[in-house]
């Protein structure tokens, strides 16, 4: 008896070494385990053994049953990661494959830094359409009807009277319509220009500011931009308001910082003047709260443009902006 039990236990072995598949291995042990196998019957015919003989032909049996089940788990096992791996050609000694991480495009990480430092200075933040009519892009914001602006060189017309819009301004005008002072908002966004050369690309990002209230002043203007430029930039940047013309402000001014390639010295980027200028600036036009139904003898307010490319040109110190839309990766994956 327990040499039958012998032989059966090598046989099923030997069979297991020679099973080349999971399928094989599964015959293998249906042909033992199986309810006509080899060692089911095995168990079954024990009643025909001698009585003396029957307890321990019992316990042996179930003792190899156990061993057997056991080895043919393991080797499926076995199989299965290897079978996988073959079924699709994988090799699994070689390497892995790197997964290239992601990043934020250089415009949209300026753009959120400018938005975060106005963000904290109480400004909300809004968003607006990108087609416009000319009267938001252009009427309502005081540009005079020979306005080189409103020329087809300029500006892309969707028709006559139907534009993409050349700055956010459009948007400050329908939150104004909508809301009475004070209104303090930010409205960063693409807008569309139909110029391209090595600083200027048909579309770039602008973060426009608006504030009306009660006693404003061109203070108040001096206060926020000149923060905003220390957390820009650096706290120690020297900065000038510089007089300049906008048809939507009355005063008008822009911004300079000291060359932060050359500290005022003179140098290629600040065209040997030794100031950058980074955005205009101004109080707003009285004209423009006739058109939005604000009274124009109790409100003022301040009003800005920053132009995001040209902040990110400055701040990474790239010489050509439409590096930032060629989508290199090689360039991308630096920021
Ligand atoms: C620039 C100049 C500027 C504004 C934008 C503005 C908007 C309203 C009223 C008055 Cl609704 N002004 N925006 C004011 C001054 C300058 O942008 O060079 N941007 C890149």
């Amino acid at each position: 008896m327990e040499n039958n039990l012998d032989q059966i236990h090598q046989q099923a072995l030997n069979e297991l070494e020679g099973a080349e598949s999971i399928r094989e291995i599964e015959d293998i042990s249906i042909r033992y385990l199986g309810r006509k196998g080899v060692l089911t019957r095995f168990l079954r015919n024990i009643s025909h053994l001698p009585a003396d003989q029957r307890p321990m032909a019992g316990k042996k049996a179930n003792e190899l049953k156990k061993i057997l089940d056991q080895a043919f788990r393991q080797a499926s096992e076995k199989h299965q990661t290897q079978d996988a791996a073959g079924e699709q050609g994988i090799d699994v000694s070689l390497p892995g494959r790197c997964v290239t991480c992601g990043a934020m495009h250089p415009i949209s990480l300026i753009n959120e830094q400018i938005c975060g430092i106005f963000s904290g200075l109480g400004f909300d933040i809004a968003e607006g359409r990108e087609v416009e009519s000319d009267y938001y892009n252009f009427e309502a914001l005081n540009f005079p009807k020979d306005h080189p602006a409103r020329d087809m060189q300029d500006t892309f017309f969707i028709s006559d009277d139907t534009v993409l819009r050349t700055h956010t301004s459009p948007q400050q005008i329908r939150t104004m319509e909508k809301q009475a002072p004070p209104v303090r908002i930010i409205l960063p966004g693409k807008v569309y220009r139909c110029d391209s050369d090595l600083t200027h690309t048909p579309m770039f990002h602008q973060v426009e500011g608006l504030l009306v209230d009660e006693n404003i002043s061109f203070g108040d203007l001096k206060g926020i931009l000149t923060t905003f430029v220390h957390q820009m930039f650096d706290e120690q940047t020297s900065l000038r308001f510089r007089p300049s013309f906008f048809p939507f402000t009355e005063p008008s001014a822009e911004v300079d910082i000291l060359c932060i390639m050359c500290r005022g010295r003179g140098c290629r980027v600040c065209s040997h003047t030794g100031w950058l200028e980074i955005l205009g600036s101004g109080m707003v036009h009285p004209a423009l709260y006739e058109n939005v139904g604000y009274d124009a003898e109790r409100y003022t307010g301040f009003a800005f443009g920053i132009g995001v490319e040209r902040i990110a040109m400055l701040k990474y110190g790239i010489d050509d902006i439409r590096r930032f839309f060629e989508n290199d990766m090689r360039f991308l994956a630096q920021f």
